[in-house]
């Protein structure tokens, strides 16, 4: 089983690699040919659809016959032996239609709905995050461990909020709360380098309402890996939040989000 997870990580990284090179150097052109999906404030542009277009096509050659799920394309191929590709092809899609430099390239491969490997792989820098299932998170190839503070008031949280403006403002009423329990808080637009963040000790923890698989599959797996505590969405333990936190904070910070009202965000 650990051979299968190499070869199943070899290639999360490399396809990954791959449509972050592409994403990088077709921008330009890429963010010129827009469009919108949940809001006018959601986009899409040509860079996502071509990224994963060429994520599907290289993991076809690779893995062929196993199922895909990605954000553009929805899911397609039942998987045989529950085995299922999960793909963000831009995640930090605003930021890169504006060149802000923190977006990533996210592709996990699940087992029966469980991350074995996953690779985040940042278009602007070429910084390559991965894990895969009791092998530990790197970055670069160089391990991952999660921060050691245990004090929430001490604690720095990244979050994020949602397409939806009436859903902005309930998840910033939320954040207002917990603004005065934490150190501080970072909001980067980016889920998938938010859980690297929490794998990297950047910061000590986060949290985020109204994600989609692909935008947490293989940074949960880097954060996990990392040492870190890591709560799904699928879980329901914080009204549908993913939450990724060091393991000397985490369940004291947990109490502090449900205090602050977590589980009735959405
Ligand atoms: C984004 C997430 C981010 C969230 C944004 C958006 P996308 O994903 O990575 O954490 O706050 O609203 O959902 O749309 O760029 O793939």
């Amino acid at each position: 089983m650990v051979h299968l997870r190499d070869k199943l990580l070899e290639v999360a990284v490399r396809v990954a690699a791959e449509a972050a090179e592409l994403v990088e150097s077709t921008r330009r052109s890429a963010v010129r040919d827009v469009a919108t999906k949940s809001s006018a404030t959601d986009p899409v542009t040509a860079g996502d659809r071509a990224a994963e277009r060429l994520v599907r096509e290289r993991l076809a050659e690779l893995r062929p016959g196993e199922a895909v799920l990605g954000e553009e394309e929805g899911a397609d191929g039942s998987g045989g032996d529950g085995v299922c590709w999960v793909v963000d092809p831009i995640d930090g899609t605003v930021n890169y239609l504006y060149g802000f430099p923190w977006y990533s390239v996210s592709v996990a491969v699940q087992l029966d709905g469980a991350t074995v490997a996953g690779a985040v792989v940042e278009p602007s820098s070429g910084r390559q995050w991965s894990a895969a299932l009791g092998q530990g998170a790197t970055l670069d190839g160089v391990p991952l461990r999660a921060s050691t503070t245990d004090r929430t008031e001490l604690a720095l949280l990244a979050t994020g909020f949602g397409y939806r403006a009436e859903r902005r403002t309930r998840q910033a009423e939320f954040v207002a709360r917990l603004l005065g329990r934490v150190r501080d808080v970072r909001r980067t637009g980016s889920a998938a380098l938010d859980l690297c963040m929490v794998a990297a000790g950047w910061v000590d923890g986060y949290v985020e309402h109204g994600l989609n698989r692909w935008d947490w599959a293989a940074g949960s797996l880097i954060a996990a890996e990392a040492g870190a505590v890591v709560s799904l969405p699928d879980s329901g333990e914080l009204g549908g939040a993913i939450f990724a936190a060091a393991p000397g904070v985490a369940d004291e910070l947990r109490k502090v989000l449900l205090e602050c009202g977590v589980a009735d965000v959405l």
